[in-house]
């Protein structure tokens, strides 16, 4: 007698004959970590519910954006205010001043930002920007760290160590990877090579100062810092990818944590509450070189969308408040404790990383500080380790190689309950 299908499993079928490999993201389809997807009906706070009416707690939060939680009951107030005045115009509005502003203020580094609808589209335009306004071509990023989908950051290392890229998707041209270099993440001295011997071509630097793609592997004592410097002394724009870290790590993001000032920032998620929003801004010399002010052309129609500015406005007035990122840091270090101890005491080897709010658990032994390190985890036994605790109602990010998170919306309890399935999933991987 086979077992009675889901609703899930019943909408995955559907899924599947809709959208390619079911899904509008294809890390969402579980191929990370086997089996197919539970259907979510809803959220409220940490907690999320499958179309089936099995609850979670959820550590994915929407992959970052959702640090309230879900369907924050502020931010779902300002909603109903703001929809019945109209969902989209096109034209300036007030909001968008106040969003750029709190953005303005908030991270150390940005005179002037530009709104747009995506992480992938502010990198995409920050890197448009860093090549029209030092008319250099050459872009340097880092294996392991992800930009978003635009042709010219998909691209892995060449052969050579400090080789131009090769395209890591069909579709994307041989000619597009070669303006990107792709050098190992944390590895100082290939920043140095690379520019010592390319730094009259090189337009930019980007990375996540805090990776969160690959697992989450913090930049290493003293990498940020030099890169500064190689760029500075190179005339090389550097670019931080605050979209997972902005807001997340602390409200100036990870340059307001490290002390660090990049010449252009993108950031995303968090800052639209859950709504599409992107953002990148930076030195308003730099900034003004954006159409129409400048040369330099970017667009879009949901541009500063009023519907999503307001969400984000919203949120970040909320992460404004005193001692805010003190719980989020207490609840998270509670969870990353638990979790050390867990695999501890379940003889499972683990690595172990956090900053703020954002953590990881790496199936390996060894410590992580590149992508290199990180592929040598265990990723079945992650995937065993995902479906055991998607059974005991914790939905984890179905990949190894992503960020696990927690909301001001996650109680004790819940990081309490969090922890004892894993203790129980761990035995049963063990
Ligand atoms: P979006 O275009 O997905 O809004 O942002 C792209 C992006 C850019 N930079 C960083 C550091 C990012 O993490 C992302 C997107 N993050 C992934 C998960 N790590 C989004 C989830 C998905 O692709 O479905």
């Amino acid at each position: 007698m086979t077992r009675a299908k889901t609703k899930s499993e019943k909408l995955w079928k559907q899924a599947q004959r809709y959208m390619p490999g079911g899904v509008n993201s294809p890390v969402r389809a579980f191929k990370g970590v086997g089996g197919s997807p539970i259907f979510v009906e809803r959220g409220k706070g940490s907690k999320i519910w499958d179309v089936d009416g099995k609850q979670y707690i959820d550590h994915v939060c929407s992959w970052g954006p959702l640090i309230l939680g879900h369907a924050d009951k502020e931010v779902i107030a300002r909603l109903k205010k703001v929809i019945p005045q109209g969902t989209s115009f096109g034209i300036p509005t007030e909001r968008e001043n106040v969003l750029a502003r709190m953005v303005i203020k908030a991270v150390p580094s940005i005179e002037k930002t530009r709104l747009v609808s995506s992480g992938t589209e502010a990198v995409m335009s920050a890197i448009r920007l860093a090549r029209g306004y030092t008319g250099r071509s050459v872009i340097i990023k880092f294996e392991g760290c992800y930009h978003g989908h635009a042709d010219g950051l998909l691209v892995k290392a060449g052969s050579g160590a400090t080789t131009l890229g090769v395209p890591t998707s069909p579709g994307v041209p041989p000619e597009y990877a070669s303006c990107t270099m792709t050098l190992p993440y944390n590895d100082i001295d290939a920043v140095a090579k690379a520019c010592r011997k390319h730094g009259k071509k090189i337009a930019a630097i980007i990375l996540e100062p805090i990776a969160g793609n690959m697992g989450v592997v913090p930049a290493v004592d003293g990498f940020l810092e030099s890169l500064r410097e190689i760029t500075e002394k190179h005339g090389i724009l550097l670019i931080f990818d605050e979209i997972i870290s902005g807001f997340r790590v602390a409200y100036g993001g990870a340059q307001s944590l490290y002390k660090i000032k990049p010449d252009l920032t993108t950031l995303g998620k968090i800052i639209g509450g859950g709504l599409p929003v992107g953002a990148y801004g930076g030195r308003a010399d730099i900034m003004d070189h954006m159409a129409p002010a400048g040369p330099v052309y970017q667009a879009g129609t949901l541009s500063g969308n009023p519907l999503a500015v307001e969400a984000g406005i919203a949120t970040l007035e909320i992460l404004s408040r005193p001692g805010t990122y003190k719980k989020l840091d207490r609840l998270a270090a509670k969870l990353g404790d638990g979790l050390i101890e867990a695999a501890k005491m379940m003889g499972v080897p683990s690595y172990h990383t956090r900053v703020g709010s954002m953590l990881c658990m790496f199936f390996t032994g060894a410590p992580v500080n590149s992508y290199s390190d990180a592929l040598k985890c265990d990723t079945e036994r992650y995937g065993k380790y995902f479906h055991a605790m998607l059974e005991r109602g914790v939905y984890l990010a179905p990949s190894q190689f992503e960020a696990a998170f927690v909301s001001l919306a996650h109680t004790e309890k819940d990081i309490e309950k969090t922890i004892r399935a894993a203790e129980q999933s761990l035995l049963e991987i063990a």
